[in-house]
């Protein structure tokens, strides 16, 4: 929790306290690194699909592992929020902490966010720099808008949802982004397949569980 220090917090006289378990600790458990594999993309890119998917695979080799998906968020922790520009820097903001807290716990949190701001992904791995991962789930707008999965592309062109991303809202591709997916160009199994090298490369592999000496 050391260079947490983005927002300044409101309340006054609020001090850190100490864990009793380390990270190290909960990785030995886990056999594995805590981490954020943060997903971005247009809509319609492929983000939950391949962070669902993603999930499954990690979960069957033995990983902690959990999705927060933008669809779901939402309708929860930020239900009170829309889509202008502020409400989406906050969207990402509680996000982004809550990936963290993840981390810290010793989960791989998979985070299938538009996230259409490079200075607000930036700042969540300014909060979590030691494993965060920035994924580019690329495909090219005319792609996306012609799979509308949802629909809501052609809504966005007639005018009847405002601020829609890549269509009336920005969006700012990584310029360094960890590791690109072209979901255009390859089928699921392949971005599956190039998600899980690269994180036997960048996450250190499964151990069979230890029983470290705890007192
Ligand atoms: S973000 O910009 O704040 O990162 P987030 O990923 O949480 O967005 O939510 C995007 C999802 O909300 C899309 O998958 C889509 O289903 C839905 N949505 C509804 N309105 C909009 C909009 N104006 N722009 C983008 N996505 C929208």
């Amino acid at each position: 929790l050391n260079d947490r220090e983005q927002l300044a917090p409101k309340s006054a006289n609020v001090t850190t306290v100490s864990h009793r378990v380390a990270a190290d600790e909960r990785s030995v458990r886990n056999g594995h690194e805590g981490g954020i594999l943060w997903f971005t993309g247009l809509s319609g890119a492929g983000k939950s699909t391949l962070a669902m998917e993603l999930e499954r695979a990690l979960f069957i080799n033995g990983y902690q592992v959990y999705v927060l998906d933008g669809d779901n968020i939402r309708q929860g922790l930020s239900a009170d929020l829309g889509f202008s520009p502020e409400d989406r820097v906050e969207n990402i903001r509680r996000v982004g902490e809550v990936a963290s807290l993840f981390a810290e716990a010793g989960v791989i949190a998979i985070t299938a966010f538009i996230s259409p701001y490079r200075a607000d992904r930036e700042g969540v791995r300014a909060v979590h720099a030691q494993h965060f991962h920035e994924i580019f789930i690329n495909a090219p707008l005319d792609v996306c808008e012609a799979r509308d999965v949802k629909g809501l592309y052609s809504r966005a062109r007639r005018g009847e949802i405002k601020e829609f991303t890549g269509i009336s809202a920005p969006y700012e591709p990584p310029v360094a982004a960890d590791l690109v997916i072209p979901t255009h160009l390859w089928p699921v199994d392949r971005c599956i397949a190039e998600l899980m090298t690269f994180i036997n490369q960048r996450l250190s592999r499964p151990r069979a569980p230890q029983r470290a000496r705890l007192a």
